[in-house]
């Protein structure tokens, strides 16, 4: 078999986790055409602000800093070892936000990251130059990782408060913490925004999609609002594989819940799986929790597609992370790729 290539749409923790899994799972393959194999992910931008004039890019900092093994790993996000002079500076000249947490190390990012913005360099160039430090190429006979973020074009989340005010899905998410009740998500410039170069030919040409354990509404759901990416699942030859976030009716991490409310749909596998119901050839759910799905459909999916099907889904240890990334590969190369449906 030839090298393969996997695709995955990716959010900040539970992505970058799984594609760690998903690395060291390849790495390790006894079989050279995983060890060979090409990663690419597409990451949301729908989280990024601007703050301190400096442009942060929290998903795509949060996946290349795990995958670079430079993250704070009980945080999730942010950089190890951090310390948090510039902050306490600017908490004293009293500018803020102060409920956003910046580390110095982090903050050298989005410095140069701004930087090269200002040089006129797409995101998915400035991207391509971070990713130079954090994932250089690792050489024949070893799998080999790129971050694509899902656009070039600004897209801000907002959200739309029980109370009547819309903010950025930053303030919600981190100074709110999701107390006020969300009514809904607006994903500013998503209409107008064009995949960046290589999304859609990674989407269509991939021997795998796979959907981790990401935010579906905030993550998966802003990735896949970007004109032509939802299509080129739908209609494209790539088996899709999606891993529910939600196992026994609760999240694992992170706040999907308050946003599956906000949008009416049930915290459960069922649920979320339905969101991707158009798309999933196949869909993991925690065997453990979910185990009676196990053989059933997703509902609303083409006949012969949407299988449930039951694995251990916790990434408890990097090994669980691995196994699971495995598991979805698994069932994704042995679907196969699928004939392409012409554009009528
Ligand atoms: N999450 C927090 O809960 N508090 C923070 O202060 C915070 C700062 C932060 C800085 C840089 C960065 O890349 C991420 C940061 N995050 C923080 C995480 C992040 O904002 C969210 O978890 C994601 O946007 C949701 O995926």
């Amino acid at each position: 078999m030839d090298d393969v290539l996997i695709t995955a749409i990716a959010g900040g923790v539970g992505g970058a986790r799984f594609l760690r899994g998903l690395l060291a799972h390849l790495a390790a393959s006894p079989d050279p055409a995983r060890r060979n194999a090409r990663v690419i992910a597409v990451v949301n931008t729908g989280d990024d602000a601007t703050m301190h004039g400096l442009r942060i890019t929290p998903d795509l900092d949060t996946v290349m800093y795990t995958l670079g093994g430079a993250v704070h790993e009980e945080q999730g996000w942010g950089r190890r070892n951090e310390s948090h002079v510039v902050s306490s500076e600017l908490a004293a000249y009293g500018t803020g936000p102060d409920w956003f947490t910046l580390g110095d190390r982090d903050l050298g990012t989005h410095v140069f990251r701004t930087q090269l913005l200002g040089e006129g360099l797409p995101l998915s160039r400035v991207v391509e130059r971070l990713c130079e430090r954090w994932l250089p190429d690792p050489g024949e006979g070893k799998p080999s990782v790129r971050l694509l973020p899902m656009s070039d074009d600004d897209v801000e989340t907002h959200v739309h408060l029980a109370d009547g005010r819309t903010v950025h899905f930053q303030e919600w998410w981190v100074r709110l913490r999701a107390s006020v009740p969300a009514t809904g998500f607006r994903q500013v410039g998503v209409d107008a925004a064009k995949p960046a170069p290589g999304v859609l030919e990674a989407l269509r040409d991939a021997d795998a999609v796979l959907l981790p354990p990401s935010n579906p509404v905030v993550s998966i759901g802003t990735v896949l609002g970007v004109p032509g990416v939802r299509e080129a699942l739908r209609d494209g030859g790539a088996p899709v594989v999606g891993v529910s976030p939600i196992l026994g009716g609760k999240v694992v991490r992170g706040m999907a819940d308050a946003c599956l409310s906000a949008i009416g749909v049930e915290t459960s596998a069922l649920g979320v799986a339905g969101l991707y119901a158009d798309l999933l050839d196949a869909w993991l759910v925690d065997d453990d929790a979910d185990g009676a799905l196990h053989g059933t459909s997703v509902p609303g999916a083409a006949p012969g597609r949407g299988r449930v099907i039951a694995r251990p889904l916790l990434m408890s240890s990097p090994q669980a992370a691995a196994d699971l990334a495995g598991a979805a590969l698994d069932v994704a190369l042995a679907t196969g790729r699928r004939p392409e449906r012409s554009a009528a």
